[in-house]
């Protein structure tokens, strides 16, 4: 990437100020829920901080498109807002069973399970209010191309579907192909519909959408792959979730079928395989694009 990191673009303050914009759009988001119940247990998931990365991958594809990112951010709120959501289900007994989320007590840990799963529940549907009734500005057809997407991503072809075989599998052998499957279901197709609705905002033509449905792709499968490596080599301090889980749950990963090294090697391989995707592109446009490919890499959370 050396024409990009040559470049003057300033990515900490981009992924700052990126940031600062969804963070208030979120708080924004949600209203005087009732009961306070609930609102609170929404709140609570919702902004608690995490690194923001599904909705400011959306931003970005927006801007790349030529579009005005401003127009996005609803999207962009509701694409974190399902995001948030699969984190407090996974939580669930019923599912990954986890106590630490972001740094504090999983939702159903502090509100209970039946509230927990209502919270998930008001937060999915909450994303589709956002896309289809507080989106102004932009045209109708985008509108409902990106509540087709994401209809898509969260149901049994995406997260649902994902989450099933993941749950399945466990305490299982599992080969690759397999693996390659959970993972582009339960996280890719979350961070693909992140770059495809925001460049489906921004007007973004064909051969764009094509280019940048293989930088999504690739970065999906990167970004699993280094949350395998942080589960083994981070604390769960660091992480803010529970470290060593997938060993304790029996899970197949990257780093135990192929081991470190090689999931290292892999994950490099497809984030160059991401940034040639859009290289072609205006680099000047393209760079928040290119170097959050690198971030998905080189976090360490
Ligand atoms: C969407 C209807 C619907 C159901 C959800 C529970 C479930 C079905 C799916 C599980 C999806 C899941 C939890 C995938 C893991 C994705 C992942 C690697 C999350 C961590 O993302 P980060 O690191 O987290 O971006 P922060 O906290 O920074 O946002």
């Amino acid at each position: 990437m050396e024409e990009v990191t040559n470049s003057s673009f300033d990515f900490p303050g981009y992924l700052a100020k990126s940031k600062i914009l969804v963070e208030t759009a979120l708080d924004a988001s949600l209203g005087p829920e009732r009961p306070e119940q609930l609102r609170e247990a929404m709140r609570y998931s919702l902004l608690a901080g995490g690194k923001r990365l599904r909705p400011i991958l959306c931003l970005a594809a927006c801007e790349l498109a030529g579009g005005d990112s401003k127009l996005a951010l609803p999207t962009a709120v509701a694409l974190e807002m399902i995001h948030t959501m699969s984190l407090i289900h996974d939580d669930l007994p019923a599912m990954d069973n986890d106590d630490l989320r972001r740094g504090r007590p999983t939702n159903h840990k502090v509100y209970g399970d039946a509230i927990a799963i209502l919270a998930g529940d008001a937060l999915l549907t909450r994303a589709f209010e956002m896309v289809s009734l507080r989106s102004p500005g932009v045209p109708p057809e985008s509108l409902l191309k990106v509540v087709g997407e994401l209809s898509l991503v969260a149901g049994a072809p995406g997260l649902v579907g994902g989450q099933v075989e993941d749950l399945e599998c466990e305490g299982k052998e599992v080969d690759l192909e397999t693996l390659e499957f959970i993972h582009l279901h339960k996280t890719g197709a979350l961070l693909k519909a992140c770059v495809t609705c925001g460049a489906l905002i921004g007007g973004a033509n064909k051969e764009l959408l094509n280019a940048l449905t293989t930088y999504a792709n690739a970065i999906g499968l990167a970004f699993q792959i280094i949350d395998d490596i942080l589960d083994v080599t981070a604390s769960s301090d660091v992480l803010g979730k529970t470290a060593g889980k997938d060993l304790i749950s029996d899970k197949t990963t990257y780093p135990k079928l192929l081991g470190l090294d090689e999931s290292r090697r892999k994950a490099d391989l497809l984030v160059q395989k991401a940034k040639s995707a859009i290289q072609p592109f205006d680099l000047k446009a393209a760079a928040p694009l290119l170097y959050l490919a690198e971030f998905i890499t080189n976090r360490d959370r």
